[in-house]
Parts: C-alpha cells; sequence; structure tokens
C-alpha cells in the first residue's frame, strides 16, 4: 500500500479534500492519515502514481515514501 507525505496538508479542511479526491479515483479505498506527521497510507486498487495524481489535482503536493 502507497505511502505518501503531504506537507501541506495540514488540517482538517485539507484531510477532507484529500480523502475526496483518492475516493474519486478509487470509492473503496481505504485510507489512513496521520495529519501531525502529514502521513498518509492508502490501499486501493489503483497504482501509487494514479494516487499522486489525484492528490496533486486537489491542490496537495504528495512525496511518495513508499509504494508497497
Ligand atoms: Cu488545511
Amino acid at each position: 500500500m502507497p505511502q505518501f507525505q503531504v506537507q501541506d496538508m495540514t488540517c482538517k479542511h485539507c484531510e477532507a479534500n484529500v480523502i475526496n479526491a483518492i475516493k474519486e479515483v478509487d470509492a473503496g479505498a481505504d485510507i489512513s492519515i496521520d495529519l501531525s506527521l502529514h502521513l498518509l497510507t492508502i490501499t486501493s486498487i489503483q497504482d501509487a502514481a494514479t494516487l499522486g495524481d489525484a492528490i496533486r489535482e486537489a491542490g496537495y503536493t504528495p512525496f511518495l515514501l513508499s509504494e508497497q
């Protein structure tokens, strides 16, 4: 499961935006977020590149830490 660091995801509002962006490409994605560390872990049928693009399109800056 891909893990991203998203430094500009800083509050609950950002968190909701990022979750919505991921749900748009995979409604069944399982998303876990540690807001204090800006960490996002996703279990999804989509690959890391697609998930990263979706987060970027929502206006955030994902850094891929791990692809699996
Ligand atoms: Cu915010």
